[in-house]
């Protein structure tokens, strides 16, 4: 058969233009693709709410492709090995409540939980900004080509409409320092030293709705609330982006 480019031009365009305009309004949309943000996204598909993943970068993983000083493990501690589970993520047993997983493999498999529970990903596609309106709450993102940005263009963004986002942009807290620096009403109290004992163990707590519409998870929680950090260790990750899809679920009753 012979192959007709410009037919592999239309499909591609014809078909992200369609998914492109069915996501102009979303129920949620998750801006971070690292392992609270892919977890997050997976956990809101499975219970079928409408949900976009947006990445800036071109692939999806964020800080958990290069494990610790990019030996590519990831270490998982006992309260979130059901999640490794749930994921089909192999691992093995380190001892003391440790156990250790394949972070290429992690990083797929929760990818591939979220396709397969109908996300949609944008990637190389950077928010910018946040719509407030007279009701005081994040209601939608300003998202522009990541390669717009790097180039210091002067393009202006388009918008989509969410009732809610999900700020798991990781150690930045990106989308919360967009609000704070618009709004008296959020402080962004900043990361703290290096304490994975205690950040893992506060990290629940700090994922909650710090704005109205705007949730946070992962290292952004941590950021928000001033919480310490805790390297390579991600059960922390994956428990936050779940307890941010349980906060949304329940909020978007199906
Ligand atoms: O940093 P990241 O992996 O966030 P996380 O889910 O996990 C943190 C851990 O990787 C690790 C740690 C704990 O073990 O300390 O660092 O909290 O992923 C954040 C993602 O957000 C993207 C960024 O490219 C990365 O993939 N991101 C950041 N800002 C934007 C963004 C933005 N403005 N628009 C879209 N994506």
């Amino acid at each position: 058969m012979a192959l007709n480019e410009v037919t592999i031009s239309r499909a591609i365009l014809a078909e992200q233009s369609r998914v492109l305009l069915d996501y102009m309004e979303t129920d949620a949309a998750v801006v971070g693709g690292g392992p609270s943000g892919l977890t997050c996204a997976a956990l809101l598909g499975e219970r079928g709410i409408k949900c976009a993943l947006i990445e800036k970068k071109l692939s999806v993983g964020g800080g958990m492709w290069g494990g610790g000083m990019m030996f590519p493990r990831i270490v998982v501690q006992e309260e979130a090995r059901r999640l490794l589970d749930r994921f089909g993520i192999t691992y093995r047993e380190y001892g003391d409540g440790y156990y250790v997983a394949r972070s290429v493999e992690a990083v797929a498999k929760i990818a591939a939980a979220a396709c397969d529970a109908g996300v949609e990903f944008f990637n190389l596609t950077t928010v910018e900004d946040v719509m407030i309106r007279g009701d005081g709450k994040v209601s939608g993102l300003v998202i522009n080509w990541t390669p717009v940005d790097m180039a210091g263009l002067h393009v202006d963004p388009l918008t989509i409409a969410c009732r809610y986002t999900v700020d798991a942009t990781g150690h930045d807290a990106t989308v919360a320092r967009m609000v704070e620096r618009k709004s008296a009403r959020l402080s962004v109290k900043g990361e703290s030293f290096m304490w994975a004992d205690r950040a893992e163990s506060q990290i629940l707590q700090h994922t909650r709705e710090v704005y109205p519409g705007l949730v946070v998870a992962g290292m952004a929680a941590n950021t928000v609330a001033g919480e310490c950090r805790m390297g390579p260790i991600f059960g922390g990750m994956l428990l936050s982006g779940e307890r941010a899809a349980e906060l949304i679920a329940a909020n978007i009753p199906r």
